[in-house]
């Protein structure tokens, strides 16, 4: 049965979407769980949604590249709230713009770890306190790029598309259990993603440039919304672009 405050598991929460979120989701009443390398970051905004909106939440440091690491962090979450309901598997990033042949074992790596193996390491350790609850739900925050390969993206759009095959496939196994199953595959959204990828915060400014942007507050709504919905509904995909990227080829930007 769907609990009056479910507990939400938030990876990523240092930053843009995930951050975003946990303003959002805070707001409604959620108890969150919020992790990041940036402890300290996810520390103070834990400290300061539970002032603001009298929940209950825990912040812990989790590098989900790691298997140890997700697992103690879930692990102490889990504990410290009395359980898991639902789990946002948003920690990601781009790293570079490089052409398929060019691409650094580093970026490759940081991209297939964080993006792919990140995302099973998160969702396993989580998965059995959603099913112990016996209500849950599950979030994917996949991309356009999983949706439309693009120059200089391969790699990016291979764990973009792999996130979008995990949350199908995933989707299958769970039927007949009573957690939903959501992927979320935004557009272009101003967060600090673009300083990230091209570690150069001028040059991400200009990603921006005489367009309107998502920005992380919209992507979160769209979690809030998939969340809000009675039980039996699941939506399971959304492809949300800003109205100025009609494709990801074709941006319109004012001079
Ligand atoms: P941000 O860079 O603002 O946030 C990324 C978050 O992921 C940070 O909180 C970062 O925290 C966390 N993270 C990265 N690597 C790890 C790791 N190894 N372990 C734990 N946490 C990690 O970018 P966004 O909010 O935009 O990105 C969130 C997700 O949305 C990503 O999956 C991204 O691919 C996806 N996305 C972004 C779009 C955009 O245009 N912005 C569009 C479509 C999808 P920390 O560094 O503290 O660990
Ligand atoms: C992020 C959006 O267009 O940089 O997933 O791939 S894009």
């Amino acid at each position: 049965m769907r609990p009056d405050h479910p507990i939400v598991l938030i990876t990523g929460a240092s930053s843009g979407f995930g951050a975003a979120m946990a303003r959002l989701l805070a707001a409604q009443g959620c108890h969150l769980a919020l992790g990041a390398r940036r402890v300290e970051r996810v520390q103070a905004l834990a400290d300061e949604l539970v002032m603001t909106h009298g929940i209950k939440a825990f912040a812990g440091a989790v590098d989900t590249r790691d298997t140890a690491s997700v697992d103690a962090f879930v692990a102490a979450a889990a504990a410290a709230l009395g359980g898991l309901h639902v789990l946002v598997a948003n920690a990601g990033l781009a790293s570079g713009t490089h052409k398929l042949w060019e691409t650094p074992d580093e970026d490759l790596e940081a991209m297939l770890r964080t993006n792919v193996e990140g995302v099973v390491k998160t969702i396993r350790a989580g998965l059995p306190h959603l099913r112990r609850a016996g209500w849950g739900h599950i979030f994917f925050i996949g991309s356009t790029a999983g949706h439309q390969p693009y120059e200089g993206g391969s790699v990016y759009c291979a764990s973009k598309h792999g996130v979008r095959a995990m949350a199908h496939s995933l989707r299958l196994e769970l039927n007949g259990e009573q957690i939903r199953v959501t992927s979320v595959d935004p557009g272009m959204a101003e967060t600090e993603f673009s300083e990230v990828r091209l570690k150069d915060s001028d040059r991400a400014k200009t990603v921006y440039q005489g367009v309107n942007p998502l920005q992380a507050k919209d992507v979160a709504e769209c979690v809030r919304w998939c969340l809000a919905l009675p039980d039996h509904v699941n939506i399971d995909e959304i492809l949300v672009k800003c109205l100025d990227q009609a494709s990801v080829h074709k941006l319109h930007r004012r001079t």
